[in-house]
């Protein structure tokens, strides 16, 4: 893999509202139901639960989005870690050409490091490209060119209940920024969408279900991580995610510690820390997200300061029934 290209971050949407017009017509006719804001509906296509935001999207990649066969694809349902696999992906990638001292990561925040596929912060134009690209989208949603092309896919999970936890208090931070939305749900009533599949690329289990099955079908093409896995064994993480990507870290790299300076860059304390992470902001259409809300807690298990235990078995429940016979638990 030549990461040569893989140089400046991409923030600007590349989609003009035109373009998205059709789209935006064909989703005000699919079924909605009301979603963790009483003004913002979630609407279901093909099976999973969207806001309308997110899905116009999808449905331009689907028809528009080309990549080239070395692209490779870093795929999550929201908050189950994407801002920590886009910044050590990124830190791997660039290795050969920025340091802890002088990486985009330093000044930019993870998202806007890596363009997400969703919001056509890709390149369409010919010529070399940024050979990361990330996606909240389910698999049977990824445009299927980039099945056709043999693109590689890394995909990260995370318990259940710490994914939940983390979307309430993320979009709770968005609603102080859009006023006039209306108040999000309480936690026990997103709980309860939660459990019945209702939440932003949900059902979760059907999220994590589609590229489980997908990386038992093409392992060599799809890595399928968890967050937990990564937590407790960050180094053997980052070396998966470095062969993955066709760029084995070296002996001599080894002996350097720069997979120790990897992981230590990109840790929540690190990252967080800078002046970037904790008061910049992206701004994406009319809205604006701070990049402190994608650096909360990053634990494993804080679940358990906001869920009862009654909660959490619940949802432990609803997991293990609705991913029986596929070989993968949490
Ligand atoms: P996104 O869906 O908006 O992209 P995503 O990055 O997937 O969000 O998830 C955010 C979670 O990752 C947050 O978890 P928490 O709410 O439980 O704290 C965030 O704190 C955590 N996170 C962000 N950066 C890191 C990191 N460097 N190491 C570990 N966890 C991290």
């Amino acid at each position: 893999m030549e990461f040569s290209s893989l140089s400046k971050p991409i923030v600007e949407s590349n989609i003009s509202t035109e373009a998205l017009q059709k789209y935006k017509e064909e989703i005000s006719t699919l079924p909605k139901e009301d979603g963790w804001s009483p003004l913002i509906h979630l609407c279901l296509y093909k099976g999973f639960w969207f806001y309308p935001y997110f899905l116009e999207g999808a449905m331009y990649a689907q028809d528009h989005f080309q990549p080239q066969p070395s692209d490779i694809f870093l795929c999550s349902a929201m908050k189950t870690g994407c801002t920590w696999l886009k910044s050590l992906s990124f830190a791997i990638a660039t290795r050969g050409q920025y340091d802890d001292s002088t990486s985009p990561l330093r000044t930019t925040v993870p998202h806007d490091c890596i363009p997400f596929l969703e919001y056509g912060e890709y390149s369409t134009a010919e010529g070399p490209r940024i050979p990361l690209v990330a996606s909240h989208l389910p698999y049977t949603f990824l445009p299927k060119s980039i099945i056709d092309s043999g693109c590689k896919i890394v995909y990260l999970c995370r318990d259940p209940k710490d994914t939940f936890v983390s979307m309430w208090h993320f979009f709770r931070k968005l609603e102080n920024n859009r006023p006039g939305e209306g108040d999000l749900v309480s936690i026990e009533e997103a709980f309860e969408l939660f459990c019945k599949g209702l939440s932003s690329h949900g059902p979760y289990w059907e999220h994590v279900l589609g590229y489980w099955k997908a990386s038992l079908e093409r392992p060599d093409k799809i890595l399928f991580l968890k967050y937990e896995d990564m937590t407790k064994d960050t180094e053997a993480c980052v070396k998966k995610l470095a062969e993955f990507f066709d760029c084995p870290f070296s002996l001599e790299e080894e002996r350097k510690g720069i997979v120790q300076a990897i992981i230590k860059f990109c840790s929540f304390e690190n990252l967080s820390n800078l002046d970037v992470n904790k008061t910049g902001k992206q701004v994406k259409k009319d809205a604006f997200v701070e990049n402190s809300a994608y650096f909360r807690k990053g634990k494993i298990g804080d679940w358990r300061n906001h869920l009862t235990a009654e909660m959490g078995a619940r949802l432990d429940n609803i997991m293990k029934e609705k991913l029986s016979g596929s070989g993968l638990t949490f």
